[in-house]
């Protein structure tokens, strides 16, 4: 019975690097090996060992994945690094279910939140701590870190969003994030 008892929630959340602890956490790495089609420079990539960790995501998926009206909630952390000149950054995706949005925020390091619209319009978003984004319905998404410590961004999804990694693995961004004079630039592909 559940009736007038008080709980303590599953997961708690560091309040300033937002590390989530607790038995319904779950977490998923992101190494060079699996990821290294999404750079641009594949001689650059041979240069990393393959279990290179380029991000990693704590999320808490109170429901199932799938169940329309709920949330899930979880935070990225992308290291520093340049694969030749383009910086570390996350595959990127547009929700399956492609009219589902997302609220990003910075919590710390710096970073571009890089997000492409169906006409292939690419732009991005600087990510600092404190900065909050919204993701609108049918924008592809990709974080890039562009400093020299961890980025670490807080998100929250609707719980039947899915992902589509298929059109962004397959087709890219229409622009990559590269360093020109000490500079993150988006260029055309
Ligand atoms: C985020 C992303 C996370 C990792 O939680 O899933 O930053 O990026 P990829 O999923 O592109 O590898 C989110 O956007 N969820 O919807
Ligand atoms: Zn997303």
């Amino acid at each position: 019975m559940t009736h007038l008892k008080i709980f303590i929630s599953p997961v708690e959340i560091g309040l300033t690097n937002f590390e989530m602890k607790g038995s319904a956490v779950q977490f998923q790495q992101r190494q060079m090996d699996e990821i290294a089609p999404i750079f641009l420079d594949h001689e650059a990539v041979k240069k990393f060992p393959s279990q290179t960790v380029v991000y990693s995501v704590q999320s808490w998926q109170p429901v199932a994945e799938g169940t329309p009206g709920g949330l899930f909630f979880g935070v990225s952390t992308i290291m520093p690094g340049k694969v030749g000149r383009e910086y570390f950054m996350t595959k990127g995706h547009f929700h399956a279910q492609s009219d589902c949005a997302e609220f990003y925020w910075g919590v710390q390091g710096k970073g571009v939140l890089i997000l492409m619209d169906r006409d292939r319009n690419t732009w991005g978003e600087e990510v600092y701590p404190g900065s909050l984004h919204y993701i609108g319905q049918d924008i592809a998404h990709r974080l890039a870190n562009t400093g020299d410590q961890n980025l670490v961004v807080g998100a929250c999804w609707p719980s039947d969003a899915g992902h589509d990694y298929d059109e962004i693995a397959g087709n890219g961004f229409s622009a990559r994030l590269i360093e020109i004079n000490g500079q993150p630039v988006l260029v055309s592909e």
